[in-house]
């Protein structure tokens, strides 16, 4: 497949900023993005919202960082080094989702402003356990989608931010529609774990347009961090300055070899791999 230039050495690279929780196993949240990102040409910024303890069986606790230093984190780099899209994963509690928002205005970051914005609008991990508070939804769905460039849910997320269950094309279709009437530029609808489909088909739509975007599926247990690699993905092409539809593509093909080629990790669910572009046979 394609992939995305680098910077001559010595030169400075395209910048990308991850806003998201850590996961201490290595296989989602901020560590998937940096590893995407690098192999992506991007140099990756970040501002950690939350440090999860956890390992291949779940999360066994949370510890958030203040809403301030979450922002000031996103400041201090966007008025010195400077990024070319910014992305979130998980964003813990409706403070933070608030700060994010207005440090978001002030540098110009979201939609209809100059640095495109991805919403992963995270809300649990694989076995369930929380990572948005079930009273941030509301900052999730009236304040933060409304400035995503791109907001990109699971069907579990899609239902609990719109209430539509999808269960084939045309749920899915009103699924997305529903993102862009909330304020959303694009959205895309993931359809990786809709039964009804032998494929893995994502609805990309913006209230006119409506791409479809198709891939075999490979069923692993061993897909954690799927969500977040192409959410970064798609953050990494925008700073190359793809349009949404070219990154969407491009994410969607990095996110479904990163599957292809997972691996076991520990006793439970092991990660999706972004290393299989510099994997040697
Ligand atoms: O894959 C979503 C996700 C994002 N961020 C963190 C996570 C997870 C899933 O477990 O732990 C920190």
């Amino acid at each position: 497949m394609q992939l995305l230039p680098t910077a001559p050495l010595g030169e400075t690279p395209v910048r990308a900023m991850t806003i998201a929780g850590t996961d201490s196993g290595g296989g989602a949240g901020m560590s998937t993005d940096l590893r995407t990102m690098a192999l992506l040409g991007v140099h990756g910024c970040l501002a950690v919202t939350a440090v999860t303890v956890q390992n291949s069986l779940g999360v066994q606790a949370v510890h958030t960082i203040p809403p301030q230093i979450v922002a000031d984190q996103i400041r201090t780099v966007a008025t010195d080094i400077g990024f070319g899209a910014a992305k979130t994963g998980m964003l813990a509690t409706g403070e933070i989702i608030d700060a994010i928002v207005e440090v978001a205005a002030d540098i110009g970051l979201g939609r209809g402003r100059a640095i495109p914005f991805v919403i992963d609008p995270v809300c649990a991990s694989m076995h369930g356990d929380r990572l948005l508070a079930v009273e941030a939804m509301t900052a999730m769905r009236e304040r933060l989608i409304p400035i995503a460039t791109v907001v990109t849910p699971n069907l579990d997320e899609v239902a609990l931010i719109t209430g539509i269950t999808v269960v084939d094309d045309a749920t899915q279709r009103d699924a997305a529609k529903a993102l862009v009437d909330l304020g959303a530029q694009w959205a895309i609808v993931k359809g990786g774990h809709r039964r009804d489909s032998p494929r893995s088909t994502d609805l990309l739509y913006d209230g006119t347009d409506l791409f479809e975007l198709d891939h075999q599926r490979f069923d692993t247990p061993h897909d954690h961090g799927a969500g977040d690699t192409l959410a970064a993905a798609l953050a990494s092409a925008l700073a190359h300055g793809f349009s949404v539809p070219d990154a969407a593509r491009f994410a969607k093909s990095w996110v479904s070899e990163a599957v292809r080629w997972s691996y076991p990790l520990g006793a439970g669910h092991g990660p999706v791999n972004p290393l299989w572009r510099v994997a040697q046979d």
